[in-house]
């Protein structure tokens, strides 16, 4: 989710001003390292004074336009080491907002109860006792967070840099809850998340923003930014609202070797293919896509990297082309959380109003050469999951519990004898408690199968909502 094209064509209209827009938003900061300070205010007085002195350095959508092409310049230039820039932005929580006086609603149920009140309802898990839910998270997670602070760069130190000037204007004012500190994989695992596979493929492109690629999900700015044109909750919110986006931070632990271990058990038979290209098939089949990024809807049984290195062609495709399972899985990870055609029975809105624009990275060291080999996660690794949008309940919240949690979704899906099949869960990200978890079409030749997955391999260790607001309510809204 951090591999955004580098040189993002985007153009400037009199509609929205990139640089009242936090930077991570529609473009995401570049960051190869990047620092999540979770923060409590302690002195709310001190914090609007520090915070009036940090605006200047906070990180526009416009900074990022003109950070992103400097990158690219770099690089053409020929240069192999990193251009050093670094990044800072901002949200705060519901708690936040009132520890800052603003009591007013912003206009979103979900924000205002926070993510811990939500936690049962995502299928987090967790244990019942005296009519309230424990769900397993950090205990960190469990405290009040009143803010979020993100420090990007293109290398720690830069990062860091970016982290001390905050410590510096804020001192005492603030603090840490918990920091989480996420990278970019190593090598040509670049780009990849941490079972393999290339992330950062498919984002929305924002209507008159940012040019659409071939089979690239339109949607209109107010999808992502309140008070924009699309955003359908604009009368509920204050004028002070607008350009900013709900942030939502999930801590996503993944068990990558229990998840190449069911990969290796599991592999799809088909007659001639090796076993360990069934299992590669398999992986691809839950995912949708090949490790390189390909997309198995375009090609079902082999991976193609020029094709998933080509953005002309990488995203074209809506499942339309073959109604059964045979090319993707109804429950594939990026058919649940982006149906595509799937819902054109219900008009060109049904899926570009859940659009969300995601910008996470990965957390945690590569598996270890013993973790490989006992198929056992020791050290915790995963994906800081971050994505932007103007209701959480249009966007991450209905993704994650009306469609990936949603074994009936998509729906109206039949088999190819044409009786109504149920999907099962999203194997990668779909949630069910504790209890076990199944998922139909994996197997090209036998669609009406069930497989039962045997672990949750994404594993939610808590998550806060927050509000980023645009730069000018920072000036007058925020600070003092
Ligand atoms: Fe997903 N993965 O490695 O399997 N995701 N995701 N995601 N995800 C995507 O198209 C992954 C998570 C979306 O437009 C790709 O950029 C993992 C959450 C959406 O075609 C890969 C985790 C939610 C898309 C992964 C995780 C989503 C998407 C393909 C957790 C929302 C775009 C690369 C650890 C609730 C779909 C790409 C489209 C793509 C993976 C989390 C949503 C490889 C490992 C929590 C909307």
């Amino acid at each position: 989710m951090s591999q955004i094209p580098l040189a993002i064509p985007i153009t400037d209209t009199p509609a929205l001003n990139l640089a009242d827009i936090q930077g991570d938003i529609i473009v995401g900061l570049p960051k190869r390292f990047e620092e999540f300070l979770f923060f409590q205010i302690n002195d709310a007085a001190g914090f609007k004074k520090g915070l009036k002195q940090l605006i200047p350095a906070i990180t526009s959508t416009a900074d990022v336009v003109k950070a992103r092409k400097a990158i690219e310049q770099h690089k053409n230039q020929g240069h192999n080491n990193t251009l050093e820039t670094s990044g800072i932005n901002v949200a705060f929580s519901f708690k936040g907002l009132k520890k800052l006086g603003i009591t007013e609603s912003t206009g979103d149920p979900d924000f205002e109860a926070g993510q811990l009140a939500h936690a049962k309802n995502l299928g987090d898990q967790g244990t019942d006792a005296d009519g309230k839910f424990d769900p397993k998270w950090l205990p960190a997670f469990k405290h009040d967070i009143d803010g979020i602070f993100l420090f990007t760069g293109d290398s720690k130190p830069s990062a860091c840099n970016a982290a001390h000037k905050v410590e510096h204007l804020l001192g005492k004012s603030i603090a840490q809850v918990l920091k989480v500190e996420g990278n970019v994989r190593p090598g040509k695992e670049k780009g990849h998340e941490h079972f393999g596979f290339l992330d950062g493929i498919s984002s929305p492109a924002i209507a008159a923003v940012t040019p659409p690629l071939p089979g690239q999900q339109v949607v209109k700015p107010g999808v992502i930014l309140i008070k924009q044109e699309g955003d359908v909750n604009t009368d509920k919110r204050p004028e002070w609202a607008k350009n900013g986006s709900y942030l939502v931070y999930r801590q996503l632990n993944q068990l990558v070797p229990e998840f190449n271990k069911f990969l290796h058990d599991n592999p799809i038979d088909l007659p001639g293919l090796p076993r360990d290209k069934g299992s590669e098939l398999l992986g691809a089949r839950l995912v949708g896509r090949w490790k390189s990024g390909a997309p198995i809807d375009i090609v079902p049984t082999h991976d193609d990297p020029v094709l998933a290195a080509d953005p002309n062609r990488n995203n074209n495709f809506d499942f339309s082309k073959v109604k059964d399972q045979t090319n993707c899985p109804f429950a594939a990870h990026i058919r649940k959380t982006n149906p595509r055609s799937d819902l054109a029975q219900f008009g060109p809105d049904a899926v570009a109003r859940h659009s969300i624009a995601r910008s996470g990275i990965p957390f945690g060291p590569e598996v270890s050469p013993d973790e490989a080999h006992q198929s056992k996660t020791q050290h915790d690794r995963g994906l800081s999951f971050v994505c932007y949008q103007s209701s959480l309940a249009n966007g991450f919240e209905f993704i994650q519990k009306s469609w990936a949690n949603n074994v009936g979704f998509p729906p109206g899906k039949k088999d190819a004898a044409g009786n109504p099949i149920a999907s099962g869960f999203d194997p990668i990200i779909g949630q069910n408690g504790n209890l076990d978890r199944t998922v139909t079409g994996t197997n090209p030749t036998v669609q009406g199968n069930n497989l039962t997955l045997p672990d949750d391999f994404v594993v939610s260790k808590g998550g806060e909502y927050f509000f980023s607001p645009s730069l000018s309510a920072l000036k007058t809204k925020f600070s003092a």
